[in-house]
């Protein structure tokens, strides 16, 4: 299957493809969890949550393999280095109790996935201490034995954890797509840098295209 990208067209089986949605939680995207806490205007986020779902959908009708992940440290914070937990000045840090919970900690309310985007029985749920998906996790054996090659990505926040994703999976081999319209940062001109530096120098990172894009090629599957 071929689909319209940037810089040029990006190819890929979907049978050896997953879909990675980075860290679509409530601690990020709805007030009072940690990307409010440093400081952030949350609301931003909101506006790809239609266009994310439409994709996941379309994904899920092909039977493509998902994988969602979430910035999660463990209740006594043992995996939360105090580097990560001091940095910045926020007004809650991690592991601090806050409306939805202690502050980007795995089981609080805060730390789930939003109900419009929740995991469905059969696709991977990924927690992870860094803001990489591929640190800590062992995420890259379990698409290994599942024959993954290429990745399509969408999540929060484009220049940290999804461009960090990105570049680990990069690393590792994997082709990488990010859809446009299926990721956002609470700063407009961090997602545009990122996303043309993902795709400059022949797509030194990976290839950009847009969710409606890969629904089109996934409703004509044999015209590809
Ligand atoms: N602060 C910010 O933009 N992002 C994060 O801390 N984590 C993710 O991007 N998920």
């Amino acid at each position: 299957m071929k689909i319209n990208a940037q810089p040029f067209a990006y190819e890929f089986d979907p049978a050896h493809t997953a879909l990675v949605l980075i860290d679509m939680q409530r601690d990020f995207i709805e007030p009072g969890g940690f990307g409010e806490t440093l400081g952030n205007n949350v609301s931003l986020l909101e506006a790809i949550v239609p266009a994310t779902q439409a994709v996941l959908s379309a994904w899920r009708a092909a039977g493509g393999l998902v994988v969602h992940t979430r910035e999660a440290h463990r209740p006594d914070l043992s995996d939360c280095p105090p580097a990560k937990r001091n940095r910045g000045n926020p007004r809650l840090r991690i592991g601090d109790a806050g409306p939805m919970g202690r502050i980007l900690i795995a089981g609080e309310p805060g730390n789930q996935i939003i109900d419009a985007l929740a995991p469905v029985a059969g696709e991977l749920v990924i927690d992870k201490p860094g803001k990489g998906a591929f640190y800590a996790t062992g995420l890259h054996e379990l698409l290994q034995a599942r024959g993954i090659t290429h990745l399509i990505f969408g999540g929060v926040t484009t220049e940290v954890c999804v461009q960090t994703s990105m570049r680990e999976a990069n690393d590792r081999g994997y082709d990488c797509l990010l859809l446009e319209d299926c990721t956002e940062s609470y700063f407009p001109q961090f997602k545009a840098a990122t996303v043309d530096m993902i795709r400059a120098q022949g797509a030194i990172v990976g290839w950009t295209s847009t969710g409606a894009a890969l629904r089109a090629a996934l409703a004509e599957p044999l015209a590809a």
